[in-house]
């Protein structure tokens, strides 16, 4: 019989149900009642991908399964908020925890309960599921435009920081999609990709003066969209005439892109980093408020974003008046804020960031630390911003290692020596499934 005066603690993201979860809860059902601590998107994000079911929809799957009496929100990775805010006799999990990068966690659970007086069911991991491969099949299926445009707001909600690398080409695009490293806390990946107007022009053999038009930058994106999932930030420049930028706007949605980023220049666009170099002109506020107007009016979904981005301090004005203008933008509509610099120091964009978040507690800020690139993610957090944009590191790794190849190649007159620095034919036939 089952000794319903005692509560039994079990931590779970749900999201796939399999015959090891359902075991796991029948076992915990035979010794008392079952309080699930059902992991929040931003507990399961802070150490794994976002997961494609969002908190209410996996609650709705588990409080239907038999056996379950109570589901908890745990907002925490750990469980031990949770184990010292509810206090259940025991707690329940599967034995594949005693190694790996749970075991830190097992400890403290194990101490934790001690000295709760409760104690740690340990159940056999059942063999045969494994539910990271699982999710991995189910990523592989694809994503719809819908899904993938929508899936940047549900990363900036649950997400500290949002990590967006540059990819100009599908290949580019899949080591973004893949890669992934296994740190002490937890698996780091990028959340999504940056369509740089930058490498989209450079790997044309243009400048970044806006002369590589929509329709062509779409054929490149389009062959990242076929074998990618994660979301994309396009890169508008500064969104053309407004008469224009309505019909990107649409297309980009169209797409699947979850959000365009306009710089508030006019005349001949030059990219930010020559700063003062070269003419750098601001638009009047009044006129990029209604570009920003005509762009939100424009979009069909409401999950499309319009970041607008700050020239002034690439223009050589003050921080008071990327303020002035960042203010105006957001009432104007703008779903977030971009502010550039070239400096390297870091501490103009650090006194946006906190006198901004004054005002806005919760507007994104969207940061490109190319030059003040001695920060780590942490820091820009602890600043107030939420999205970091590495925007251009993939090209540029890509043309050092090109040009050094074809030297050693022209140099000897064969390709012998080169083969060190060039991906195994072996490897390069099998990097993409299908080919055999
Ligand atoms: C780009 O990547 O094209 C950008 C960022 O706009 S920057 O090059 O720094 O201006
Ligand atoms: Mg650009």
């Amino acid at each position: 019989m089952t000794d319903k005066t005692k509560t039994i603690y079990l931590g779970l993201s749900g999201e796939i149900v399999h015959p090891g979860i359902i075991n796991i809860i029948k076992e915990a059902a035979k010794r008392g009642d079952v309080l699930v601590g059902l992991l929040t998107d931003s507990a399961i994000a802070s150490r794994k991908r976002v997961p494609y079911l969002n908190y209410e929809q996996r609650k709705a799957v588990i409080e239907n399964i038999k056996g379950v009496s109570r589901i908890v929100a745990q907002e925490e990775w750990s469980y031990i908020p949770n184990l010292r805010k509810y206090k259940p006799d025991a707690i329940i999990h599967g034995d594949d925890w005693e190694s790996g990068f749970l075991r830190k966690e097992r400890d403290d659970v194990f101490a934790l309960m001690k000295e709760l007086g409760g104690e740690v069911i340990e159940i056999p991991y059942t063999k045969g599921v494994n539910s990271s491969a699982m999710g991995e099949a189910m990523r592989s299926i694809g994503i719809t435009p819908d899904v993938r445009l929508a899936s940047l707001k549900r990363l900036i909600e649950v997400k500290k920081i949002v990590r967006i690398m540059e990819a100009h080409s599908g290949l580019s695009g899949l080591i973004i999609e893949k890669l992934e490293i296994q740190k002490e806390d937890g698996l780091h990946s990028f959340d999504g990709m940056w369509s740089s107007s930058l490498t989209d022009s450079a790997s044309k053999g243009k400048p970044d003066i806006e002369a590589v038009d929509l329709t062509t930058r779409m054929q490149d994106l389009t062959n990242i969209l076929e074998c990618t999932t994660k979301p994309i930030i396009y890169d508008g420049d500064t969104g053309g005439k407004t008469e224009h930028f309505v019909f990107t706007v649409r297309t980009l949605e169209r797409n699947g892109i979850s959000a365009v980023i306009i710089e508030d220049k006019v005349g001949l666009k030059k990219n930010s980093l020559f700063g003062t170099e070269v003419k750098q002109e601001l638009s009047s506020i009044e006129d990029f408020c209604l570009k920003i107007r005509a762009g939100k009016r424009a979009q069909i979904t409401k999950e499309f974003m319009i970041i607008a981005r700050l020239e002034s301090l690439i223009a050589g004005h003050s921080v008071d008046d990327a303020l002035k203008r960042a203010k105006a933008y957001v009432e104007a509509g703008a779903d977030g804020v971009m502010i550039h610099s070239k400096e390297k120091s870091g501490q103009d964009i650090k006194e946006f960031c906190l006198r901004f978040r004054d005002d806005y507690l919760s507007v994104p800020i969207v940061l490109v630390p190319t030059t003040y690139n001695q920060f780590r993610e942490k820091e820009f957090l602890s600043w107030g911003a939420n999205i970091i944009i590495y925007a251009n590191h993939m090209l540029r790794a890509s043309y050092p290692a090109m040009l050094n190849v074809a030297k050693i190649i022209l140099d000897d007159e064969r390709s012998i020596r080169a083969d060190e620095f060039c991906m195994p034919i072996k490897e390069i036939l099998e990097l993409i499934p299908g080919g055999k």
